[in-house]
């Protein structure tokens, strides 16, 4: 991304405006909630007021390791808290990690601001927040990535606290320097590390749930592959996921040889079947997941059933994934 293009305009709309909220999306992971610290720490540096705004009821328990080691005052609000401090046209929010209304922490928080800002790596779409300033680059591993360049055109020095947040959301993106992982992915590691930012405390953060893991182990056990290089897998339905499960169940799947597409199927709640798709970039899972409802880029996609078992769908899927491949 060419930061310079923004970094100017950036800096003056913060400037200009009293005070900035930041808020990613609901279920916060490292990537949204490293690049609304580093955001944070960009706007106070620019001795402006900033605020987080956080919903999730519960954080996944990485976000909650980083936000329990904060060493400064962090002001983190809900959007009822928002509302009382209403929010005027003097006020910007900047959304991070995410660039679609229906995803954020809470849906309404758009409708309080005109002065909108959207720093994102997700593909933009007609339903995309309008804003007054987009930095959407669909080529960077993560949104810290994008901070981490900001951070570096402004000629900043984050504490090893927030370096460490955000070297975590570019680890867990590209999973562990695997995925989307370009020179600038490596240039930001090493501008964060060399910053103070500490490898240890992020493959802590990132430790996984045993519990979790198992769960997600069985769900690969029933892989096929398709075309020789899609690999499809689907849980026995028994055990409801988390949609980042089932994008790290499908991540999985993209470290095997010659495979260039996945697709994972199990249930997301009691009425609801996930599907999470992964992609090298030669085959669009966008596309193909279109015909369920779901949305993403060439690279990653998912959607959310509600209609049909899991057998039904995946046998539906097979006959979208044939038909596009023989359309390719
Ligand atoms: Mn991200």
């Amino acid at each position: 991304m060419n930061i310079n293009h923004f970094k100017n305009r950036l800096k003056h709309v913060i400037k200009k405006c009293d005070r900035t909220f930041i808020v990613g999306h609901a279920y916060l992971d490292l990537d949204a909630i490293g690049s609304a610290l580093g955001m944070y720490y960009i706007i106070t540096s620019f001795r402006k007021q900033a605020h987080i705004i956080i919903d999730d009821e519960k954080n996944e328990k990485g976000v909650d390791k980083v936000l329990s080691e904060k060493d400064f005052d962090l002001s983190i609000i809900t959007s009822q808290e928002l509302k009382k401090m209403s929010p005027s046209s003097k006020d910007l929010l900047i959304v991070v990690d995410c660039n679609k209304n229906f995803l954020l922490q809470s849906k309404n928080v758009v409708e309080y601001f005109t002065n909108i800002v959207v720093i994102d790596h997700h593909e933009e779409s007609d339903d995309s927040i309008k804003t007054s300033l987009s930095i959407v680059d669909t080529k960077a591993s993560s949104t810290c990535e994008m901070v981490s360049d900001l951070i570096r055109s402004y000629k900043l020095k984050p504490s090893s606290y927030i370096s460490t947040a955000i070297l975590s959301g570019i680890i867990l993106d590209t999973n562990n320097f695997v995925l989307k992982t370009t020179k600038e992915t490596f240039f930001a590691a090493y501008f964060l590390t060399a910053l103070g930012a500490n490898p240890n405390r992020v493959q802590y953060y990132l430790k996984q749930d045993l519990d979790e893991y198992i769960e997600r182990q069985k769900a690969l056990t029933n892989i096929e592959v398709l075309h020789k290089k899609i690999a499809l897998t689907k849980s026995d339905g028994k055990v409801k996921y988390r949609r980042e499960d089932l994008a790290k169940i499908a991540d999985t799947l993209l470290l095997f040889n010659d495979i260039e597409a996945s697709f994972v199927i199990a249930p997301l709640g009691d009425e609801t079947i996930g599907i999470s798709a992964r992609s090298i970039g030669n085959i669009a899972v966008n596309e193909i997941l279109d015909h369920f409802g779901g949305g993403g880029s060439k690279h990653e996609a998912a959607s959310k059933i509600t209609i049909g078992t899991i057998k039904e769908i995946q046998k539906n899927l097979i006959e979208v994934i044939n038909q596009y491949m023989n359309n390719m």
